[in-house]
């Protein structure tokens, strides 16, 4: 029976010898290595938490104790100790483990998670409901330096400290986000710690002063210790914590087990709000994820000792590699157009972006909010902002959006990357909800491509054009077809619709992904003798009203199609429009989209057509409207 059949669950671990550990820390490590290497998944960050999870699972009583990750992209070696270790090389697949936390699918998980630095806040909800309840357990939120830069962690260690209430926060710093670290607050972390007079000078302080009192009694032993206790603060990292109102610990080696169980179990009885630091490193134990963690966040499966990814790519480029490369042609063109990234320099392929022009490339750290009010703040001086931000995560964005964008008429481009269902990354993931909040935005032009080509020609034209803010959004996809440069691409007449077939069934108004998709629909159907016309709805708002009255007055059904909530989205606003035109004889009105639900992991086509969202999901839902029409007529 190996190691890892023994352990369970925690419970098992802490009938471990504490001289056992370190034999399951190497176990557990393998573990995460060769599930990974065989299925993909988030890598680099599990690597450097092996010696924290053991430690933080065997000191405290989980789940009794809550312990509260933050995102839950590091918890893979979390999800092993507990109870989850024959599942994980699921995770990520439909019905299989979640990628990050959720609160169903293990009372270990005391949070869900998905989105970044959220754990503080959460876990100080915890210890104050704990203790308005009257429970009796200890609350620690695990965050790390890439997430600590992000706004809410510091509402959060704001509203926490100086309150007396006990609360533990573990950083976990490896001075890396997804890509490097940014911002003052990492320099600030890392600054101390990586200037070499700082180790000297911190031994050499506690030796004098340790040695100093012996000889002069009490008194000075006293006035040792609180010298001690200011040095401490001006040579460590810890000052701003102890600032804000934590006692702050560290830092502390987080890749020794022993000394991590030793800290945890004597900041266990200490009281009031503490902040442990870690030092850790992205990647640990795997070499090539070591010298390379940006590039080891996450991993397709690969070969463990070449390092070589085994999956083979498709042959068209992604949308965001479309999106990378279009972005510098646009720049070339306009000395305006910059670009702003929150922490997703790969994910969004700025990167690319920071290589061809860095003064014009802005990487704000996981500060969503912030990103977008500096890019109005650009935008009042005439600058060109694109915002490039994942779909889920300008989430947190909106009020910037409304407030310091929109209502203030700047020109900011919002590129949206991963819109519509994201795939393996599950709900916190899918980008569903950007179709709906961007329409209800005064003077928001909203917009989706069909392909990449037009993807580019909209952003073109919104750099061009102006005259307020502007949305496009893509999916986490290759594009359909090859994209010219930019140069190669023509024009799109602003706020235009594109009929693309002809049919006098019904209409399919469409937009982004969904056009093609109604197209190869259209076709199934051609087949059976149902005629379509499909029109790509690529501005949504403001739309093409001649045409969309052209085509609700001439076909007798009007089916809207697009990958984002139904709720609020493209079809209900449609609907409203087609009832505004007061028509005589209106067509029937029916709209696809995501349903009112939390869509599950999985892989996006899998999801797609699980959710209709396919050609043969559109063909079936139009059929049966059509059948449907023909029998109404006949009755
Ligand atoms: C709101 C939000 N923005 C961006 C991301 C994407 N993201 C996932 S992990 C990560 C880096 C987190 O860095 P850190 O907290 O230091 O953890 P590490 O990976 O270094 O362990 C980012 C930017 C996210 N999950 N949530």
């Amino acid at each position: 029976m190996s190691l890892l059949d023994q352990i369970k669950y925690p419970a098992d671990l802490r009938r471990l010898e504490r001289r056992a550990l370190s034999e399951v820390v190497e176990a557990v490590r393998n573990r995460h290595i060769d599930v990974v290497s065989e299925k993909g998944g988030h890598f680099g960050a599990s690597l450097g938490v092996v010696e924290l999870t053991v430690a933080l699972h065997y000191a405290f009583d989980t789940p009794r104790d809550q312990l509260v990750w933050d995102t839950g992209h590091q918890a893979y070696i979390h999800k092993i100790l507990t109870g989850r270790n024959e599942a994980l090389p699921s995770i990520r697949t439909r019905h299989g483990l979640a990628p990050f936390l959720r609160r169903d699918e293990s009372e270990y998980d005391a949070f869900g998670a998905g989105h970044a630095a959220t754990s503080i806040s959460a876990a100080w909800g915890m210890a104050v409901g704990r203790d308005l309840v009257g429970e009796d357990f200890d609350v620690v939120a695990v965050i790390g330096d890439g997430a600590m830069g992000c706004g809410l962690a510091y509402e959060a260690l704001n509203n926490a400290g100086h309150t007396g209430r006990d609360f533990i926060v573990v950083l976990n710093d490896n001075d890396m986000s997804i890509a490097p670290a940014v911002g003052a607050m990492n320099k600030y972390l890392t600054g101390m710690i990586t200037n070499p007079a700082y180790n000297k000078m911190r031994a050499l302080v506690k030796e004098v002063l340790h040695r100093t009192p012996t000889a002069l009694g009490d008194v000075m032993e006293e006035l040792a210790g609180r010298m001690e206790e200011s040095l401490k603060h001006l040579l460590t990292p810890g000052l701003i914590f102890e600032e804000l109102g934590f006692r702050y610990v560290g830092p502390v080696d987080g890749h020794d087990v022993g000394a991590l169980v030793d800290t945890f179990q004597r900041v266990r009885k200490m009281k009031g709000p503490i902040l442990v630091h870690a030092l850790t490193q992205k990647g640990r134990g795997f070499t090539h994820a070591e010298d390379d963690p940006w590039t080891w966040h996450a991993a397709g499966p690969f070969d463990k000792v070449t390092g070589k990814g085994t999956k083979k790519s498709s042959g068209l480029p992604r949308y965001q590699n479309v999106f990378g490369k279009g972005l510098i042609e646009l720049a070339d063109a306009d000395p305006r157009v910059v670009t702003i990234t929150a922490a997703m320099p790969d994910g969004t392929s700025t990167d690319m972006f920071a290589d061809a022009h860095p003064d014009r490339y802005f990487d704000v750290g996981i500060a969503e909010g912030h990103g977008v009010t500096f890019a109005a703040g650009l935008a009042t001086r005439g600058v060109k902002p694109i915002v490039a931000i994942y779909s889920t995560f300008l989430q947190r964005a909106f009020d910037s959006i409304v407030h310091d964008v929109a209502l203030q008429g700047l020109s900011v481009v919002f590129g949206m990357d991963r819109a519509g269902i994201a795939g393996e990354d599950g709900p916190t993931h899918h980008g569903v909800l950007d179709i709906s909040y961007m329409l209800s935005i005064p003077g928001m032009t909203v917009t989706a491509p069909k392909d990449g080509s037009e993807m580019l020609a909209l952003l073109r034209l919104a750099t061009e054009k102006g005259g307020g803010p502007w949305s496009v959004r893509w999916p986490r996809a290759a594009v359909p077809a090859e994209v010219p440069h930019l140069s190669e691409i023509p024009a799109i007449e602003p706020f235009t619709w594109e009929v693309l077939r002809n049919g006098g069934d019904g209409v399919l108004l469409a937009t982004g992904t969904m056009v093609l998709t109604s197209v190869e629909a259209a076709d199934l159907l051609e087949q059976e003798g149902i005629h379509l016309t499909v029109v790509n709805c690529r501005f949504l708002k403001p739309y093409d009203g001649a045409l969309f009255t052209e085509m609700v007055r001439s076909h007798p059904l009007v089916v809207t199609v697009e990958e984002g909530q139904l709720t609020n989205g493209f079809g209900a606003f449609m609907a409203r429009e087609l009832d505004a035109l007061d028509l005589e004889h209106p067509p029937r009105v029916s709209a696809l989209g995501v349903p009112d639900a939390f869509i599950e992991h999985g892989g996006r086509e899998e999801l797609l057509a699980e959710i209709g969202l396919d050609a043969r999901g559109v063909a079936q839902h139009v059929r049966a409207l059509v059948t449907r029409g023909a029998e109404l007529e006949t009755a």
